[in-house]
């Protein structure tokens, strides 16, 4: 009974200290072949991806990150430390890019909502194949190809460098990712050497279009876009983050001197706001007359914590912003 204890005891402080973990395989290393070796798909599982999720759980170990989701850390990889961003990038990618492989009974077409997406964006399916061909070809170094549901539910393609992905706020074009292709030369270079191109070719043979189609519809139904979107609203992610810090402090009856610094901060993020180049659903007379609203307001606070007004005005102003802030967020 003791022994039982304290293996669980054991085993459930090693689920703690490794919130992430390696996903396992669908198939056998050698399933994959011949369009992938069997040795390059186990060193690239085995050893690469496992390397990612080690030193990722290092990374967060102890910090903040250690209790966000996956794709929340990758959302504000900007301010990420090098080895957070890149082990993250790295686990989340190699996850998408083993689920999308099947080597044994693979569909090869997409779901007709899919189909019809497809042609939208790129014409045909040939001319996806070609400029998703393209994008994984022509990304200089190591990196990866995207195919991608953007925030407004469309499709793109794109590739980005090392480990980082669509998700990031440092991506040029960001969505959810649904096919990711892997150029690193570890993904290829035992069989294929240089020849990546044949490499890209083969790697069609392994796609499943119904695990793709039914991610497609995942994507689409994910209120997840809706945060990459308002996070590609850069003023206003700063300035949320700033009212998030000044609201928080007049809650907690900071002092006058703190609190001033606070309430000057958001109201230059304000003035900066107002002026900020928006994200389409967001360019309309309604929305600029909120962010004036939101300026004046800013500046009533800041002028009520430097004339030392009472905590019970300062909680009033700090709540109209609030009313404001949340109008904008319900617009998602
Ligand atoms: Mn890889």
């Amino acid at each position: 009974m003791r022994i039982i204890l304290f293996l669980s005891l054991l085993i459930c402080n090693e689920l703690l200290a490794q919130p992430f973990y390696l996903p396992t395989l669908k198939f056998n290393y050698s399933a994959y072949e011949p369009y992938i070796d069997a040795k390059t798909m186990e060193i690239h599982h085995s050893k690469h991806h496992q390397g990612y999720v080690n030193k990722l759980n290092k990374a967060i170990q102890g910090n903040k990150y250690e209790q966000m989701d996956l794709r929340s850390i990758l959302l504000n990889a900007s301010h990420l430390p090098d080895n957070v961003k890149n082990n993250s990038g790295g686990h989340y990618n190699h996850s998408l890019f083993w689920d999308i492989l099947n080597p044994v009974q693979r569909n090869e077409n997409p779901s007709n909502e899919l189909k019809i997406a497809i042609k939208n964006s790129f014409g045909s399916m040939d001319s996806l194949k070609m400029i998703l061909g393209t994008a994984a070809a022509k990304q200089f170094g190591s990196g990866w190809a995207w195919l991608i549901v953007t925030p407004d539910k469309k499709l793109a393609v794109s590739s980005t460098s090392n480990q980082d992905n669509p998700i990031m706020d440092i991506s040029s074009i960001r969505g959810i990712p649904i096919i990711g292709i892997d150029v690193w030369e570890h993904a290829y270079y035992l069989k294929y050497q240089n020849k990546r191109k044949d490499y890209l070719e083969n790697i069609w043979s392994l796609l499943d279009w119904k695990i793709i189609s039914n991610k497609y519809i995942e994507a689409c139904n994910d209120s997840f876009l809706d945060r990459i979107r308002d996070d590609s609203w850069k003023e206003m992610k700063s300035f949320h983050l700033s009212f998030l810090k000044t609201k928080d402090a007049i809650e907690k009856s900071t002092k006058i001197s703190d609190l001033s610094l606070l309430s000057s901060n958001l109201y230059a993020n304000s003035v900066i706001l107002v002026d900020s180049q928006r994200p389409e659903k967001f360019n309309s007379n309604e929305i600029s007359n909120i962010l004036n609203s939101i300026k004046r307001y800013c500046e009533s606070l800041d002028k009520c914590i430097k004339s030392e007004k009472s905590r019970k005005t300062l909680l009033s102003k700090i709540y109209n912003i609030q009313e404001k802030v949340d109008f904008i967020k319900k617009m998602r």
